[in-house]
Order: structure tokens, then sequence, then C-alpha cells
């Protein structure tokens, strides 16, 4: 980003056009974030609670008096139970300095809880480990070449611009484009085609291109033989896939199945953009792995417009050691706090302490996330947050729907204001943010409060002092051949380099596996009593997963991103919100017939887990039986003070661990 500075504010911020992967362009959003650094409630002094939990009133401190509170209550705690003490962070800044650096060594050092960050990826990161070994795909740049993409459980218009770039160049050049998703997105509706299956059933589909690709012989034996393990059992089980079958699962044509596998083993320049949309239910892990072993099957990695790409950050030689410290947990690596799972932040909130819990959750640390608003089942989410009993401190820019609950709400520093580096979940490159303003008002960056907040617990650990400029030196293995040439100094000189990475990076194999070859079985996960095979497995909340839930809430609701947010932050942008309008509910004719909505109702979308309202769209954009309410709002900017989170559930994913945002049954009435 270049950022235009005019006495010292920010006026303008644009995209460097030298940048390979951007090439100057940003997206709706982050082209306004000149907006939301100087916007006018933009938190500018450390304040503390004086109303009630949740109610959002607080009255300005200064830093050494928040510093002092913090570090008495946190003390208390740790001198008793450390557990009792928790971090909650995620994706507000994905740096690596203002992320997992001092705070996590701070966190460690006190013997705290740990976090397990497993709400937006995990499935699909676990998916492709037991697969290819790590996070690795494609690269970017040469979906150009491809002649066939599948965007799978992707919205790359709204999520990924600078990924659709490529996929426009691709089809300048003739290549066919699929999206497979269960809702006609803004990028479905630029496909030659849209497969509309039901949610969560991309494993079927997976399951029954390999049948066709087996029984048509479109197979690189070859490869199989050289690069992969496991075949044999994956065609048995493939092979119970017929695509008479698998259409019943998705609920659409046979003739489909058949056609998109033809197509796809008719090239090995056929590539597949997989995105985290498809795996945010039960099987998510498990259609993870099916569908990364398509490639392998048909050789497309032998070619570098060829292979999948869902996350390449892995190619990025992160020290993650090294920013996070872990051996400053006490009694490390013999001794290990305990975990938790941060898609069940509300269930742990409301625990009382037990002895396979461990102790009752006394003081929770927020910093780069906004949980009232994203994390699942969120009524018991705000339940546990508003624990009398509970101490609270949010590291934020606004006062969002967790900051109002805050005992201590702290203002923390823009990606503008402070030092970053950067590395990326699409492309291959790292970066460097360099602070382009001073903090505005009081705000400090979440090191700097970090730091703070030890120092006044008295705490002697040198770790725990680093400077900024010394973390994000030491951020990356400088010594690994990917960042061969390059140096902290020279990365900050010129903000970026590409990483140096094979073109075709599994070309002759050389997966990260313990096999060092692509595993269609698994061992590792046999050994965990788990199906060493790719399968299906139904969504928890289906006709399939529970019939009974069905009579009850028979449609399936998803709620992928709204172009102009991104997850909750930039909601209370003014131009941004109002280009959003309203929460919306997009629901086909017939289902909305059915309940006698028409376009423009409001509606109440509910579950046993709560509701929330929203305005209908009655649109074919939704497949019969979904219904979908682009997010994420902030409670507090939509009419009823709830959000779609408000009907989710805190059920895990098959591997990882994940959210099932997308795996979650409602009924629609009319208000
Ligand atoms: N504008 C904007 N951009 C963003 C974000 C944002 O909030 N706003 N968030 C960022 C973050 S943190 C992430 S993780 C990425 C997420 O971006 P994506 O990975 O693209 O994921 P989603 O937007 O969750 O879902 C993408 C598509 O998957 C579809 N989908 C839902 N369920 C299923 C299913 O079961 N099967 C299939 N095949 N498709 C399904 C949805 O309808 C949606 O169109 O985007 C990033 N970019
Ligand atoms: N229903 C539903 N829920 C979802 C999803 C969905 O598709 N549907 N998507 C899920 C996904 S993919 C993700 S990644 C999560 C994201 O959930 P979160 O990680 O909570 O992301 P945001 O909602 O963007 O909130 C980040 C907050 O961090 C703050 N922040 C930004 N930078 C900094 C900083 O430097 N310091 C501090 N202290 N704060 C900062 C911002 O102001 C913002 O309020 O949400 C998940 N929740
Ligand atoms: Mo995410």
């Amino acid at each position: 980003m270049r950022v235009t500075v005019e006495d010292g504010r920010a006026i303008k911020v644009t995209g460097d056009p030298d940048h390979p992967p951007t090439q100057g362009v940003l997206c709706t959003k982050v082209s306004r974030y000149a907006e939301r650094v100087h916007h006018p409630e933009r938190l500018t002094t450390p304040m503390k609670r004086v109303g009630r939990k949740g109610e959002g009133r607080f009255e300005p401190i200064t830093w050494s008096e928040a510093l002092e509170i913090a570090a008495t209550r946190l003390s208390e705690i740790a001198s008793r139970a450390p557990e009792a003490i928790m971090p909650y962070s995620y994706a507000g800044t994905m740096g690596l300095v203002q992320s997992e650096s001092i705070a996590q060594r701070f966190f460690h050092a006190i013997g705290a809880s740990q976090l397990d960050r497993t709400i937006c990826a995990a499935a699909g990161a676990a998916g492709l480990k037991y697969t290819y070994g790590a996070s690795l795909g494609m690269l970017t740049e040469f979906f150009e070449e491809s002649e066939v993409i599948l965007i799978w459980g992707a919205n790359p218009i709204a999520s990924n611009l600078h990924f659709w770039t490529r996929v426009q160049e691709a089809k300048r050049r003739g290549a066919k484009l699929i999206a497979i998703d269960p809702y006609r997105s803004l990028t479905a509706e630029k496909c030659h085609q849209h497969i509309a299956l039901k949610p969560g059933t991309d494993g079927a589909l997976a399951l029954g291109m390999m049948h066709v690709l087996i029984s048509d012989n479109l197979l690189d034996l070859a490869y199989i033989a050289d690069h992969t393990v496991g075949f044999d059992e994956l065609k048995a089980r493939a092979l119970t896939y017929p695509p008479a079958r698998v259409a019943q699962i998705c609920g659409i044509d046979e003739q489909v199945v058949v056609d998109l596998a033809r197509l796809y083993g008719s090239t090995r320049k056929a590539s597949i953009r997989l995105n985290y949309g498809m795996q945010r239910v039960r099987g998510g892990g498990n259609a993870t792995r099916a569908i990364a072993c398509l490639p392998s099957l048909t050789g497309a990695w032998r070619d570098r417009a060829g292979g999948l790409l869902l996350s390449s950050s892995g190619w990025a030689p992160v020290d993650s050691h090294a920013l996070g410290r872990p051996d400053l947990i006490p009694g490390w690596p013999q001794r290990q706090p305990r975990v938790i799972n941060m898609n069940e932040i509300g269930n742990a909130l409301l625990h009382p302490g037990d002895a396979t819990f461990g102790p009752q959750v006394e003081a929770v640390i927020v910093y780069n996330s906004n949980p009232v608003a994203v994390a699942p089942d969120s009524e018991r989410v705000a339940a546990g947050f508003a624990r009398e009993d509970l101490f609270t401190i949010v590291l934020e820019h606004f006062r969002t729907d967790t900051a109002d609950f805050a005992d201590l709400l702290l203002p923390a520093t823009t990606q503008l204001e402070h030092l970053d580096v950067h590395k990326s979940y699409g492309h291959t490159h790292v970066m460097v943010n360099l602070p382009a303003i001073a903090p505005v008002g009081d705000a400090r960056p979440n090191t700097e409060i970090f730091r703070g907040i030890a120092r006044a617990m008295g705490l002697q650990e040198p770790a725990l002092f680093e400077s900024d400029e010394t973390v994000a030196a030491n951020a990356l293995r400088w010594s690994d051949p990917a960042l061969a040439g390059t140096d902290w100094e020279t990365l900050k000189q010129t903000g970026w380099a590409r990483l140096n990475l094979p073109d075709a990076p599994f070309a002759n194999g050389g997966f990260r596996t313990p096999s060092g070859k692509c595993e269609f079985s698994s061992q590792r996960l046999a050994q965990q009593g788990l199906d060493p095979l790719p399968d299906y497995l139904p969504p928890y909340e289906s006709a399939e997963g529970s019939p009974e839930l069905v009579e009850r809430y028979p449609l399936a609701m998803i709620s992928p991103p709204a172009r102009n947010f991104l997850n909750s932050t930039f909601v209370n942008v003014t131009s941004l919100r109002s280009t959003e309008g309203h929460p919306h509910l997009d629901i086909h004719p017939s289902d909305a017939q059915l309940r006698g909505i028409t376009d423009g109702d409001q509606v109440r979308i509910f579950n046993d887990r709560g509701s929330m309202q929203a305005r209908a769209r009655v649109t074919d954009k939704a497949r019969e039986g979904l219904v979908v309410g682009l997010s994420i709002w902030w409670k507090k900017l939509s009419p009823d003070g709830r959000n779609a989170n408000q009907v989710t559930s805190q059920r895990l994913t098959d591997l990882g661990g994940s959210a099932t945002f997308y795996d979650c049954l409602v009924e629609v009435e009319r208000v």
C-alpha cells in the first residue's frame, strides 16, 4: 500500500503498482482504509468500564492507570491459577509482529491457557497437511495459463480480488471457468458454468469425479505410481461413489458430475482455486482431502498451469518459534497449559471449571478479534462475556460489540501506524509494513501494550521487551532458500520480495508428507484411529445428518463475507456500510412463497440457538432449501441488534477443530 500523508494525516491509500500480486489495485474496503484510520469514533485513550457489562459506557484513564489495573488483577490470578487467564485473537491484523509475537510470549511466560486458532481455516489446513504435508499449492500467476479453472467454495470477486484478475486473463485466453458453490455469488455469476450443490456435499462431488476419472481412464498412472501413496484403497473408496449416488447427495444432475470430471480430466492445465468457504461444515477436512487428491490423479501438477491452491502460506519461511517463544512456558516442553478451541469460546466462558476442563476462565484478553460478533453460537458468547466476575481486556480501534463488554478498553494502532511483516495465504510474496503516520491519539501497538502489562506485572524475561524492529527482523528464516538474496534491510527498502519457488511445485513430487508423496491414504490419520482415506461426511445439520432437526428447521443457512466488509471490520465505515445497506437474507422464490414472504419483507431467521432479523431478497441466487445472509454485521449496527452468528453452532469439523458456520439449519418467517 502507498499512503499519502498531509500534516500527519493519511489522506489516501492506494495500491503499489510495482507489487506483482496486486498491481496497484486495492479492494473496495481497503481503499477506504484512511477513512477508517481517522474515523471520528477511533479509540484514542485507555478507558475503564463504568456501566454494566455490554452497555458500552466507559471513562477515560491514563495509560499508567490502565496498566496498573491490568497488572494487579492478572498478577493475582496468575499467582493462583495461570490457566484461568486466556488470550482471544485472530485476524484483525495478520502481521507477524502485531499478532502472535510479544502477545504470545507474554501468555507463554505467565503459563496462561493457549488458544487454538481455528475459526477460519483449520479444517482445510488439516486436509492439506494430511495430503500434501503443509499449506502449499499452485502459484497464482500461472492460473492465467490454465485451460480449465474450478472456483470451488470461493468467491474471489468479493474476497480475493487479485486472484480474480488472473482468472479474467485466463478467460480472455479461452479458459473455461466453473464455480462450485450452493449460492450464485458475484463470482459464480461471471463463470461459464455454475454447479449449485447442496452445502457441505463437496467431498461426495470430488469422490464422484474420481469415479469418472477412473472409469474413463483419465488418470496419469505414472504420476500416481511415482508420487502418491494409497491409490488402490482410494480407488476402492471412489468406486462406491457412482455419479448417480453423488448426484443425489449433492442435489445436482448426474450428467453434471460426469461432464465436470471429463472436462477436468481432459487437460493438465486444469487448476482448482479452492477456498475456505467449502470447509466450514462437518466434513470440511475430508472434503479438502478428497479435492486435493484430484490433481495428483490426473497429473495436473506436471504443468505449472495445473494443480490446486487453497493456501500458499506454508511457502513462507516464518520462524514461529522465534516469534512466539513457546520455550518461555514454565516447565516447557514437558508441561503444556490447556488449550481452548476459539470456536468454543461461548462454552469456555460459561464453564464453571472442573477436573477435565481445568480452572474456570477468570480473565480474557482480546486483541485482533471481535468474538461477540464473529464467533459461533453468539448468544452463549455474549452470555459468557457478560459474567460479572470475568475480567476482560480488549485492545481495539473501535468500540465493537466485544469492546462493549470490556473492563479495560485499550486503544491500538492500525496498519498505518505500526511496523509489521506479512506473509500471504494467496500469493507467494513476503511484505514489510512501515508506519506511515504517528499513532492516532494515545493508541499503542499491540506489542507495546503487552510489553507495558508485562513491565507493570514485574516480569523480567528479556524476550518480553524486545522492540518491534528486532521482532520483525527475526520473523523470517533468512537462511531458507526461498529467501535467498533477501535480508531484513533489503526487504525494508523494497517493501516486498517474491519467494524463490519452482513454477510447478509438485511436477516431480516433493510433497512434505512423511512419505514425501501425495498421501491419498494417510498413516498419520490411521494412527489416530481415523479413516485414512477421504470420505464424504454429511453435514451435522442436514436431512442425512439429523432428520428430526430438518422437520423443524428445513432451510440450510450460510453467511459468507459481504463484499464491503472484512469479517466484522469496516462495518462501522459509513461509506461501506451504506453500500451494503441492510442485513439481507437471500431466499429462493419457492421457499419464500411457501412462507408468504415477498421481496423486501422483514424476516426472522431462527433455530434453537437464537434468532436474527434481515430484509428478504427473493432470488434464485440461493438454491432451493438454502438461505444466504452475507456477513458479518456488527450487532449494534443491525436493526434488531443481532447477527448471523446468533444461529450458528459451536460444533467442530472432522479434522482440525474448525468452525462449522455453514453447517446450520434454520426456519424463516415474516416479521
Ligand atoms: N470482502 C471480503 N473479503 C474477504 C473477507 C471478507 O470478510 N470480506 N474475509 C477474508 C477471510 S478471513 C477469508 S477466510 C476469506 C474467505 O473467502 P472464501 O474462501 O472465498 O470463503 P467464503 O467467503 O466463506 O465462501 C466462499 C463461497 O463459498 C460458498 N460456500 C458456502 N458453503 C459452501 C459449501 O458447502 N460448498 C461450496 N462449494 N461452497 C460453499 C459461499 O456461498 C461463498 O460464495 O476471504 C477473505 N476476504
Ligand atoms: N457467520 C460467520 N461467522 C464468521 C465467518 C463467516 O463467514 N460467517 N467467517 C469467519 C472467519 S473466516 C474469520 S477469519 C473470523 C474473523 O474474525 P476476527 O478475527 O475477529 O476478525 P474481524 O471481525 O475482522 O475483527 C477483527 C478486529 O480486530 C481489530 N483490529 C485490527 N487490527 C488490529 C490491531 O492491530 N490491533 C488490535 N488490537 N486490534 C486490531 C479490528 O478493529 C476488528 O474489530 O470470523 C469468522 N466468523
Ligand atoms: Mo478467515
